[in-house]
């Protein structure tokens, strides 16, 4: 199939694989008895897990939609033990915080039946932290600003196919935010159009791993068919 010009841009034809409704079923079905297995996890062991893997997932990330195509993320990989203890001790020190006193007495009752606490070893336990960074704006090459488009949403987006990469190369993860979260712009010295997104622990969950027993909603409860 020829290549076209759409306004003087190539267009190139498309090649996704469509399937046989039987196969696209049992596809479907598939993906879903799969992403359902997935747990946040919070209990990590210290096995290490390959560099390569780790930028492979990052490119499936990198495959999100995102507005105007802008790809307005950065993910930083972390296995430098220095710099862990650097961002487990800053996130320790916000999560004091907002356990003593940003917090609602609402919200700690919400979150007990996770057991979660100030503490936040797994940021030192697993082999690698992946923080995302939004670029609120595109720094040119003059270092003039250029506009993003849709920031949170794309950015949201890539962190969620992020999640179920890791979760398809049989590792864990968990949505850590331990907001504020400037400290990590900071330790990573990033550049002043980004700012931190997301935080994931990303390595193999500890032996004797245990997730708390959670119920997801059914179709009728969160989906709408008109
Ligand atoms: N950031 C804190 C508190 C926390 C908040 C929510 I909303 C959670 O779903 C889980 C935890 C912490 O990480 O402990």
């Amino acid at each position: 199939m020829p290549h076209k010009l759409v306004n003087g841009h190539p267009h190139i034809p498309y090649t996704g694989t469509q399937y046989e409704l039987t196969t696209s079923v049992e596809r479907a079905n598939e993906l879903y008895q799969y992403a359902d297995c997935r747990r946040s996890v919070r209990e990590y062991s210290d096995r290490a897990v390959p560099r390569e893997i780790i930028e492979q997932i990052i490119r499936t990330a990198s495959t999100a939609p995102s507005g105007a195509h802008k790809q307005p993320w950065t993910f930083c990989a972390i296995s430098d033990p220095v710099i862990k203890r650097e961002i487990r001790m800053a996130a320790e020190a916000e999560e004091k915080e907002n356990y003593e006193s940003r917090m609602s007495a609402s919200w700690k009752k919400d979150l007990a039946k996770f057991g979660t606490d100030m503490n936040k070893p797994f940021l030192e336990t697993v082999p690698w932290l992946i923080i995302v960074f939004k670029q609120i704006y595109e720094m040119g090459p003059n270092g003039e600003k250029l506009t993003n488009y849709y920031v949170n949403e794309s950015v949201g987006i890539a962190c969620g196919m992020l999640i179920n990469a890791i979760h398809h190369a049989g590792l864990a993860t968990l949505t850590h935010t331990p907001s504020p979260m400037n400290f990590l712009q900071k330790i990573l010295e990033r550049p002043i159009n980004e700012r931190a997104f997301l935080l994931l622990p990303v390595g193999y969950p500890a032996d004797d791993c245990h997730v708390p027993k959670i119920r997801r909603k059914g179709l009728e409860e969160m989906a709408v068919f008109y």
